[in-house]
């Protein structure tokens, strides 16, 4: 499967029926299976198990996915040419790098990681100049963004759906860090707890998307196809911090 090249789809046959609707959502809640939730390397940070080096290289190595999205986003905003998609897709530039708006101000979730890092004993500076970020990261990070520059707008919206599994990732964290990793401040732990909210919001208009888009079975099966190259490419960031940080037994 190359989701990140525009290929017409295959596997299901043309004259296959489309799922309804509820079908369609049970195969892409199916696809959760690949979830970096379960790679070793997220099963031994959730664990407990983590040395600190580990902890750091992860937050280090994920800044470079969470600067990432925002720009990802401003991708699909430039493709969309639907008013009332952009007026919702925009919420997502604004949780990441924040807002001063009518006297409200939000750091965002950009700042919030950063805080994360200095939680865990990074240096601000060492996160925002990258220096610790693994090459096969970056590039399966910028695949992500490159494949939202590219594809079709719906098709974007649904590489976003790897969130339907995001809450649960983001409450593990926070159920479990504080007593494994008593060195972290739990106010670094911000970024997690707004995200359980935000994530759950963000899905509710991708998946609306999505199943209101792909209604012919190619495209249905298409969509799978492009869940999971983003599923993949979690899964790649993973494995390159596992290889290169290791992963305890
Ligand atoms: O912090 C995350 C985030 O802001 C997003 C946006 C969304 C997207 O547009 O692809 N996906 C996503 C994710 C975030 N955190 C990941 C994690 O494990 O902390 C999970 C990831 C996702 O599930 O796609």
């Amino acid at each position: 499967m190359r989701a990140d090249m525009i290929l017409p789809s295959r596997g299901a046959d043309s004259d296959a029926p489309a799922w309804s609707p509820i079908e369609f959502e049970a195969k892409l809640r199916e696809r959760g299976r690949s979830y970096h939730i379960h790679h070793p390397f997220n099963v031994m940070l959730n664990g407990g198990r983590a040395t600190p080096e580990q902890v750091r290289g992860w937050v280090a190595n994920r800044f470079y996915y969470q600067i990432a999205i925002p720009i990802k986003d401003a991708a699909v905003l430039s493709n969309c040419p639907d008013r009332e998609v952009r007026r919702g897709w925009v919420q997502r530039i604004l949780d990441h790098d924040g807002f001063e708006l009518n006297g409200v101000r939000d750091e965002g979730g950009i700042e919030a990681w950063l805080r994360l890092a200095e939680a865990v004993g990074l240096t601000r500076a060492e996160v925002l100049d990258l220096r610790h970020v693994i090459p096969a990261l970056r590039f399966a990070v910028d695949a992500y963004v490159n494949f939202a520059r590219r594809a079709p707008w719906q098709e974007a919206v649904c590489s976003s759906l790897t969130e339907l599994f995001a809450p649960e990732i983001h409450k593990q964290r926070l159920a479990t860090w504080p007593e494994h990793y008593p060195w972290i401040d739990t106010e670094g732990m911000a970024y997690f707890r707004n995200r359980v909210s935000q994530a759950r919001r963000d899905v509710e208009q991708g998946l609306a998307i999505t199943l209101a888009h792909f209604t012919t079975r190619p495209m249905q099966e298409r969509a799978l196809e492009v869940l999971q190259f983003k599923l993949d490419i979690l899964w790649a960031l993973n494995d390159a911090m596992g290889l290169k940080y290791g992963v305890s037994p």
